[in-house]
């Protein structure tokens, strides 16, 4: 725990403590080979016209399962103003600026505690709980705008994700990611798919974010004041794998702290989760089991270790053989 609250740049800790080491054949480095075959991440204007807006997000979730939403403060009734975004990074920085002491108050090993601090952060200090909130709810509208523009182009009603399956707890990630003396050897986050119904990440201005795009990594420019939007395990099941919850990673880099807020979209736990019958049929066999979300999460990794591009067990226990 010590050395992961620690504020320490490599100039002063010129070693890695062990627990962050990978195997030196283990992180398939991204070959910039999918970035130029894919041009990068697809890049939404979203104060474009709502067809084209709907058309892009449902290309974007069939080809890359992640999207990145720019021009997010013109966006009518669900932008994200600039100051906010500011503020809520303000306020990251602030906590992790704090001294160890006071950072050790919130770290724990207990999963169920509301604000924690752990090898990432969920964390709410009394002083900033406007800011945090204000960002909170303002990110939770974005993202269920882009679910009712994704229920049109997918033909469902247009509040089919409104209650239980978007209203289970809100998780906020606070990711801290610090220079490592050995990018090739240290991975700030494993590759992993998440298990919510969609993620929306502010990515910070430094880059880390590494998206699996046949067989290689895409490395996330970010853009300024805009969010990289993923598709969650929930949305694949849901469609029948119609979107794609598709491998994410943090990578590392040797000069520059790192920060990013990722917002999770979690369904309720006792809400039952499977393919909709629109997204089934003889050419289509449900590829999923209907469970709920709560022994979806029991019976779930997590995360792989290390580098991998068949993160097929997140999604086994699942999965119709
Ligand atoms: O920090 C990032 O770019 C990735 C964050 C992420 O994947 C997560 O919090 O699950």
């Amino acid at each position: 725990m010590e050395s992961m609250l620690s504020n320490l740049t490599p100039v002063h800790a010129p070693s890695i403590p062990d627990c962050f080491l990978l195997p030196a054949d283990h992180i398939h480095r991204a070959t910039g080979a999918a970035a130029a075959a894919a041009s990068s991440l697809p890049v939404i204007d979203m104060s474009l016209p709502r067809d084209e807006v709907r058309a892009a997000i449902l290309d974007a979730g069939k080809e890359h399962g992640f999207f990145q939403a720019s021009s997010i403060d013109l966006v009518i009734n669900h932008g994200v103003p600039e100051k906010v975004l500011r503020d809520m990074e303000a306020v990251c920085e602030e906590f992790f600026q704090m001294p160890a002491a006071d950072k050790a108050e919130f770290y724990s090993d207990d999963k169920s505690k509301k604000n924690r601090l752990f090898s990432g952060s969920s964390f709410e200090t009394l002083g900033e709980k406007e800011v945090v909130g204000n960002y909170t709810v303002l990110v939770r509208g974005l993202a269920m705008e882009i679910l009712r523009l994704l229920c049109a182009s997918l033909g469902l009603r247009p509040d089919y994700f409104v209650g239980d399956i978007s209203e289970g707890r809100i998780v906020l990630d606070i990711n801290r990611y610090p220079p490592s003396p050995d990018p090739s050897r240290t991975l700030g986050l494993p590759p992993h798919c998440d298990r919510d119904l969609i993620t929306v990440l502010l990515p910070g201005a430094v880059p880390g974010l590494e998206v699996a795009y046949n067989g290689d990594w895409i490395r996330v420019q970010p853009v300024p004041n805009s969010f990289v939007v993923n598709f969650g395990l929930q949305l694949e099941v849901v469609t029948n794998g119609m979107l794609r919850s598709v491998e994410h990673r943090a990578a590392t880099n040797s000069s520059e702290t790192r920060t990013s807020v990722a917002t999770f979209i979690v369904p309720a736990d006792e809400c039952v989760v499977g393919p909709d019958e629109r997204f089934v049929g003889e050419e289509n066999p449900a590829r999923y089991r209907a469970m709920s979300v709560g022994e979806f999460k029991r019976t779930h990794n997590v995360v792989n270790l290390g580098s991998s591009f068949q993160s097929t067990n997140l999604k086994n226990n699942q999965k119709c053989t």
